[in-house]
């Protein structure tokens, strides 16, 4: 019999310690930070009938910003539909904005010899 309290005293202080630890963790639990933090954006630019950098990295939700550094018109044309500047003159900018991960390939409708460039865009 006196086994038996013992045991259920211990079960008691056991619960006890439980909820005493849970409420406890609930208290500290650290605030979930907010998800509007805009993601980083990158810069290209078109000189000399190139992309520079020729491949940026970015997060979904982020914007590549392009600056044509060339007097010579370009564009910035997904390979697959998605997005085209159309004509970019002189010292003018363009900027997308990138929603779904994926690699993006693009290039200048202009001037086939430009090599094509990417943007990565991850989670
Ligand atoms: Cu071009």
């Amino acid at each position: 019999m006196k086994k038996y309290i013992l045991g259920i005293s211990l079960m008691i202080a056991v619960v006890v310690i439980a909820i005493a630890a849970c409420s406890k963790s609930d208290s500290t639990n650290t605030p979930t930070p907010p998800t509007t933090n805009k993601p980083a954006d990158a810069a290209v630019s078109i000189k000399n009938f190139a992309f520079s950098p020729a491949s940026v990295t970015i997060k979904a939700g982020g914007t590549v910003g392009w600056t044509n550094a060339d007097s010579d018109p370009h564009t910035v044309t997904d390979n697959n539909g998605g997005f085209d500047s159309g004509t970019i003159n002189a010292n003018e900018k363009y900027s997308h904005t990138f929603a779904t991960p994926g690699t993006y390939t693009y290039h200048c409708t202009f001037h086939s010899m430009m090599a094509t460039a990417t943007v990565v865009v991850t989670n």
